[in-house]
């Protein structure tokens, strides 16, 4: 059943069925301090703001059976797949592979990689491991979304204007349309939050929508 929903610039309107909650990198490397994020500076509390928005959208989307899917950044233990400019890059003192309080940072495997326990995904939620910023780079993501017969995505997470941002674009030029709830996703700056989602929703929606997840749920508990 197609249902619509409030949202910038325009209503958005899903039919859940075809739609998949895809929900980026809310990895405790992002989100918890000692890992990957707080290595390039940033104050990793600014994040956590959005982990019970995220845990409310999930159960609501849980409790009406449709498809979640949640990414990860990493690369393989032997770093085979860590192009050098990101090994190198932001010159700082640990880099992308090296011993964190958390293991060894953004390394599939180790415990700063995983997702943090308030999101975990259950048994039947595909984890995509993605070794870029874009969930569909060198991943197996459109397949899945292809065999599932997904049409439109509802994309969380961290941050909004690297990994959200390039999921959303990513996206768009593949023909999803793309709503992007405001309270489930996070950066380190609020000026990068706010310019982040006016990129996604300008222009007539040019990459996609932007929207609450209050108005997601109570779509989803009257459909
Ligand atoms: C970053 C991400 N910010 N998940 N990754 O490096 O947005």
């Amino acid at each position: 059943m197609r249902t619509e929903i409030a949202a910038e610039p325009y209503p958005f309107a899903f039919e859940p069925a075809r739609t998949a909650l895809l929900i980026i990198d809310m990895q405790r490397d992002f989100l918890e301090p000692g890992g990957f994020g707080e290595m390039l500076g940033n104050d990793v509390s600014q994040l956590r703001r959005t982990i019970e928005p995220n845990k409310a959208l999930l159960a609501a989307w849980r409790a009406a059976g449709l498809t979640v899917i949640h990414t990860r950044e990493g690369h393989r233990p032997d770093l085979t797949d860590l192009p050098h400019a990101k090994k190198i890059r932001g010159r700082g003192p640990t880099t992308i592979g090296d011993a964190g309080p958390m293991g060894r940072i953004l390394v599939r495997g180790e415990p700063g990689h995983d997702i943090i326990p308030e999101l975990y995904p259950i048994p039947g939620e595909p984890v995509i491991d993605k070794p870029g910023k874009g969930a569909f780079h060198a991943t197996d993501l459109f397949q899945i979304l292809m065999t599932r017969g997904i049409a439109r995505l509802v994309v969380t997470g961290v941050t909004t204007e690297v990994c959200v941002n390039t999921t959303v674009r990513e996206a768009n030029d593949r023909g999803f349309d793309c709503l992007v709830p405001e309270d489930c996703v996070g950066s380190y700056f609020p000026e990068f939050q706010a310019m982040g989602l006016a990129m996604i929703k300008a222009q007539g929606g040019i990459f996609g929508w932007v929207g609450r997840s209050a108005d997601i749920i109570g779509a989803l508990q009257t459909t």
